[in-house]
């Protein structure tokens, strides 16, 4: 069992200004920020240096596309200040190859989404091939729903002793079981939503405890 989770703040908010409110108030509970399109299309993609200010920078632009464009989208994110970014496995390995060779050149890391909180329907066939691409290519790690504790259980023993980080706590109602075999929660609306952010997160890093 895990004795340590690190908490990821998502901060899919629209608003500069509240984005850095709420990463100032929560950083002391927090390892990571993940950003995703709706604040970098928002705020613009220079807000990934701002925060990183704060705290290190997770992309998640679950790029997935084509080899070339996705070595684009990587490179952005990282010039800008991002520590890593998320690839969809479901592209395929020469597209997750060519965004680990971006990675790489900035010292950053690649986590890769295995199956969506939202849905098992087209991934339930294809995320432990993914997860075992993910250890193949020297991946840094993988991305699993809290909403299915089960699935992460059966990922963990895939990937060995590679990072598991799992959105869906909270707002999804997803478990927080899966401390025991992911080493980060990714967390947005229960705290970015909430009135007051600190007390919530401080709320979920004592539910966590209780559980080790
Ligand atoms: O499977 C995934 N589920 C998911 O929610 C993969 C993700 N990357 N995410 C992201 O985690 C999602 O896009 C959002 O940025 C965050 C969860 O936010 P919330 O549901 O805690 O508000």
């Amino acid at each position: 069992m895990r004795k340590k989770v690190d908490i990821v703040l998502a901060l899919d908010v629209l608003e500069r200004d509240k984005a850095l409110k709420v990463a100032n108030e929560v950083k002391a509970y927090i390892s990571h920020i993940k950003v995703n399109y709706p604040i970098v299309l928002s705020c613009g993609v220079k807000i990934i240096g701002e925060l990183s200010k704060i705290k290190p920078v997770i992309a998640d632009f679950k790029i997935a596309d084509i080899p070339y464009t996705s070595s684009l989208i990587a490179r952005i994110a990282f010039e800008n200040g991002a520590k890593a970014v998320i690839v969809h496995g479901f592209a395929g390995r020469e597209t997750v190859e060519a965004v680990l060779d971006v990675a790489r050149e900035f010292d950053g890391e690649v986590y890769v989404v295995t199956e969506l909180t939202s849905s098992e329907e087209f991934f339930r066939e294809i995320s432990d091939k993914i997860a075992k691409m993910a250890v193949e290519l020297g991946c840094h790690g993988i991305i699993a729903p809290s909403t299915r504790p089960e699935r992460v259980k059966a990922l963990r023993r895939i990937v060995g002793d590679m990072k598991i980080l799992c959105p869906g706590i909270g707002a999804q109602g997803g478990s927080l079981e899966v401390v025991r075999y992911a080493t980060h929660i990714i967390v947005g609306r229960a705290i970015y939503n909430s009135e007051n952010p600190k007390k919530s997160v401080e709320e979920i890093c004592k539910k966590v405890s209780q559980l080790d």
